[in-house]
């Protein structure tokens, strides 16, 4: 069975973070190992309360799980301490971590809560995105990280290249904050773009849905496809659970499985 390690924070409505990658991943049938940096109590309206775990018991998740099991990817989610993404860089290469790693870089909520400490973005950008086979921001993540404001299908097309160029790195743009008929992700990969393009399906916006887009890529590319087969794949995957979203309450969730 292909292992994934996920690292990020708990979100304890379960919808996006650990929980809501764990859910993903392991209805993708692989076996999601998990290392919690920070719990965040929360639902998809809001951020109540976040406590943030020190750095010495993230190195030791690290080592329980990497003492005996095999990792075939890695993805990283919210991170929220500004010392984490040196601290895990280092962990990777101190494990010589070969597997795909996707970097989801988590700097706020759907909702605007913020989910790191200022300063984060460039801590990214130094530390995990040289290490990345892939990172995932929503369109909020890539203005931060470019300084551009993204207001059209074109918009994202262009930070998508300009974010690649810039760190060396592939970029998958979530555009599904923009408004329209359909939801628009595209990635940049060894020089050339890709779109994914698919119908909106009419109020649906289910919490988590970035972090499992992030989390099921990873799987795919566990199982040995290329970054855009494995993308198209985790987006066709998502868009099948989001047409099946669930109402809890007053929110909507993705299928657990
Ligand atoms: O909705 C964003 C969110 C909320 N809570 C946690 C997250 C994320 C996004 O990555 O990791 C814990």
């Amino acid at each position: 069975m292909i292992g994934i390690l996920i690292i990020g924070g708990s979100d304890c409505s379960c919808g996006a973070g650990v929980q809501g990658d764990l859910k993903t991943v392991t209805a993708l049938g692989a076996y999601g190992t998990t290392i919690i940096t920070c719990v965040v109590a929360e639902h998809p309206g809001r951020v109540e309360a976040l406590y943030h775990l020190p750095s010495s018991i993230i190195e030791s998740q690290f080592h329980s799980i990497l003492d005996f099991f095999p990792i075939s990817a890695i993805k990283i989610g919210m991170l929220y301490k500004k010392e984490l993404p040196q601290k895990i860089a280092e962990l990777i290469q101190k494990f010589k971590i070969k597997a795909p790693i996707v970097v989801d870089p988590v700097l706020a909520a759907g909702n605007g809560d913020s989910l790191a400490e200022p300063g984060m973005e460039e801590e990214l950008a130094k530390n995990l995105f040289p290490l990345a086979t892939v990172v995932t921001p929503n369109l909020e993540e890539a203005e931060i990280l470019s300084g551009f404001r993204i207001e059209n299908p074109d918009d994202i097309l262009h930070v998508a290249q300009d974010l690649s160029e810039q760190y060396q790195s592939s970029f998958l743009i979530k555009g599904g904050h923009l408004q329209g008929k359909t939801t628009i992700d595209v990635l940049h990969y060894k020089g050339k773009t890709y779109n994914f393009e698919l119908p909106r399906i009419l109020n649906a916006n289910p919490h988590g849905t970035g972090c499992s887009l992030a989390s099921a890529t990873a799987v795919f590319l566990a199982q040995g496809l290329d970054l855009p087969q494995a993308v198209e794949k985790a987006k066709s995957t998502l868009y099948e659970k989001i047409k099946n979203q669930l109402q809890i309450g007053p929110f909507y969730f993705l299928p657990p499985a």
